[in-house]
């Protein structure tokens, strides 16, 4: 009882940690003197710490004044081209102390020139592409804010001016969403008028979320194209034309570029997979997944075509301006943040619309292990409500899937009113989930109809299988299929689901695994990440309850050594009980 009780509480901290990225603000004791709180609870900052040798506890306040523009004076040299900044020894305290205010190295962003050179990390054919752009339809890019830094905010801005073409930069729309911080008001006013292209800030007194921010953005444009940025972003060479050129030729894609990672301690820009696109797990938290098999297969003849994706992150792109209206723009009964780039996702692919990655524009995005600023109401009044509200309305018996196993959520399913965008949905005669499972994410880890879903049960042991969790110790090797206590309640922890097809796999792609050909008798399973080859293939014989592996018709059976660590493997079948497995349905809707 104790194990499993110590298990929930691990399975209940992981959720907290995976879900609570944004938790509680923290902001409100920057200027106080709660030093406790400079400890990220993630222990992000060890990762500052470890520039003076062990973690910090006590860091000094910071202050207004070290973060007032009057001290913004960038270094000529520094994070040229996107290489790292350096910081000195001397200047290591005062960098911890300015990390906490937006959860990056804002130390070395202030170094940063805002036009700082960036190197062009594009495939060499995407040069020659895109190169009639003068035709195509000018852009309004938006880019909302809640208490940005000055420089990575004008760092996005001025990226977008040096590196669009200006034939095609409709303006700059700037939606403040009730900053607090006062460079952000007067003197930001003041400066945009001094920059080369028309930059223009709208502005909520109250917050209103980036939902409802960038609809009023959207409301503004003069553009026929709109483009969204997260204010911490950095355009490189090539990156409007291609999204633009992309929406020419279907004004019916939404197109992302290919996010680039800015280092949340260097600052140095790194250039990322273009072999990824973007999907959700069963929490519905997005996620980058290997390229499916078919796409695969498309872009081994041209790698700079445009893919599609399934879902995008929500941050970066550009659509239609008439269509993003036309599509129902965006849920706005969704609150502060989260879930609006799965609502937009799900809508654009069941109403006849489409999301692709464009691999010639490239985009860096800054990347925090925890967010700065407050979410009014709390974390389970915002994300899980704006999630409920994408279940609702657009994932039919899925969406009951995600309240069974989402008690947050759950709790808020009642109170929510979604007859707005039931509504659309009917009038744009939207298909439905099932179908955008199939036909957009035909390699999705979700439950099915034709699909067994539930718990996998070692008869001998009386013991079900379980997806391994957290980081790869010695006396835990991810990745090793192992037994564990059958818990009373369903937890996504025991669940999975076995296809047609023979792959047994559950949340977050992974897979049971096991190599085609015997090692030294025995083979250990493993859980890794589903990749479609026969290897990781099943049959269940529901007579005599074995799981034989598909290549070479051995048994999934405990580890001979009958040790809990050493997980399991396939063997010789010999009727034994412990190669008997039950496969208890779980019902999901
Ligand atoms: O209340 C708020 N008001 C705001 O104006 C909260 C946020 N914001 C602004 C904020 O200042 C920022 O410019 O909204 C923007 C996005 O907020 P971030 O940067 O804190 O979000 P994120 O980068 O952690 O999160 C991703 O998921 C969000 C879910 O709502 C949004 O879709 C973000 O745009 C999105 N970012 C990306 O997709 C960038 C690439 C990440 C990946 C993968
Ligand atoms: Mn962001």
């Amino acid at each position: 009882f104790f194990f499993v009780s110590l298990f929930i509480v691990v399975l209940w901290r992981r959720s907290q940690i995976a879900q609570h990225d944004h938790e509680e603000n923290q902001e409100k004791h920057i200027f106080s003197n709660n030093q406790e709180e400079y400890v990220d609870k993630r222990g992000v900052h060890v990762v500052v710490g470890r520039y003076i040798g062990n973690p910090v506890n006590k860091i000094p306040n910071a202050t207004y004044d070290m973060i007032n523009t009057n001290n913004f004076k960038p270094e000529p040299n520094a994070g040229k081209d996107g290489l790292p900044v350096v910081i000195e020894p001397k200047d290591l305290l005062k960098m911890q102390q300015l990390f906490q205010i937006n959860r990056f190295n804002l130390l070395a962003s202030d170094k940063i020139p805002l036009n700082r050179t960036l190197p062009d990390v594009r495939k060499k054919k995407c040069r020659t592409m895109y190169t009639n752009y003068q035709n195509y339809p000018k852009s309004s890019v938006i880019i909302v804010f809640h208490n940005e830094a000055w420089s990575t905010l004008f760092r996005t801005v001025w990226s977008v001016i040096i590196r669009s073409p200006k034939e095609i930069l409709e303006e700059i729309i700037l939606v403040d969403d009730a900053s607090e911080r006062e460079f952000l008001k007067e003197p930001l006013n003041e400066y945009i008028k001094t920059l080369p292209v028309s930059v223009k800030i709208f502005r909520n007194h109250k917050r209103i979320g980036l939902v409802a921010a960038r609809l009023l953005g959207a409301r503004k444009a003069q553009g026929s194209i709109l483009v969204f940025l997260d204010a911490h972003c950095e355009c490189t060479t090539g990156w409007l034309e291609s999204l633009v050129g992309t929406i020419v030729e279907n004004p019916k894609t939404i197109a992302c570029p290919v996010i680039d990672i800015i280092n949340d301690d260097t600052f140095s820009y790194v250039k990322s997979f273009e072999l990824h696109w973007g999907a959700f797990n069963w929490n519905l938290q997005f996620r980058w997944f290997t390229l499916g098999g078919t796409e695969l297969k498309k872009r081994s003849k041209d790698n700079t075509k445009p893919f599609m994706t399934p879902a995008m992150a929500g941050g970066l792109f550009a659509m239609d301006r008439k269509y993003f209206f036309d599509l129902g723009a965006y849920d706005d009964g969704m609150k502060v943040w989260g879930g609006e780039n799965l609502e937009l996702s799900f809508r654009a692919w069941q109403c006849g619309g489409r999301i692709e990655i464009v691999p010639c524009s490239h985009v860096g995005h800054l990347f925090r292990k925890s967010s700065p600023y407050t979410f009014p109401g709390g974390i389970g009044e915002t994300l899980y409500s704006n999630l409920a509200r994408v279940a609702l309305v657009w994932m039919d018996e899925w969406g009951d899937f995600y309240f069974k196993f989402n008690e947050a959520a759950r709790k808020i399913k009642d109170k929510t009113d979604v007859s707005n965008r039931v509504q659309i949905r009917k009038k744009l005669h939207c298909k439905n989930f099932e179908w955008y499972l199939n036909k957009i994410w035909p390699q999705h880890f979700f439950p099915m109809k034709d699909r067994f879903f539930g718990r996998i049960r070692n008869v001998g042991e009386n013991q079900c299988l379980i997806k391994p969790l957290g980081k790869e110790t010695s006396n835990q090797p991810m990745g090793i299929a192992k037994l564990n206590e059958c818990l009373k309640e369903d937890m996504v922890v025991e669940m999975f689901v076995m296809t047609q097809d023979g792959f047994i796999m559950t949340d977050d792609s992974v897979c049971l695994d096991a190599p085609e050909k015997e090692v030294n008798g025995v083979s250990k399973v493993r859980i890794m990440a589903c990749s479609g080859f026969t290897r990781q293939k099943w049959k269940y014989n529901k007579k005599t309850q074995e799981l034989i592996h598909a290549t070479n018709n051995l048994c999934m059976d405990i580890s001979p050594s009958k040790k809990y660590t050493d997980g399991l493997v396939i063997t010789e079948c010999t009727g034994t009980k412990t190669q008997k497995w039950k496969l208890e349905e779980v019902p999901w809707h």
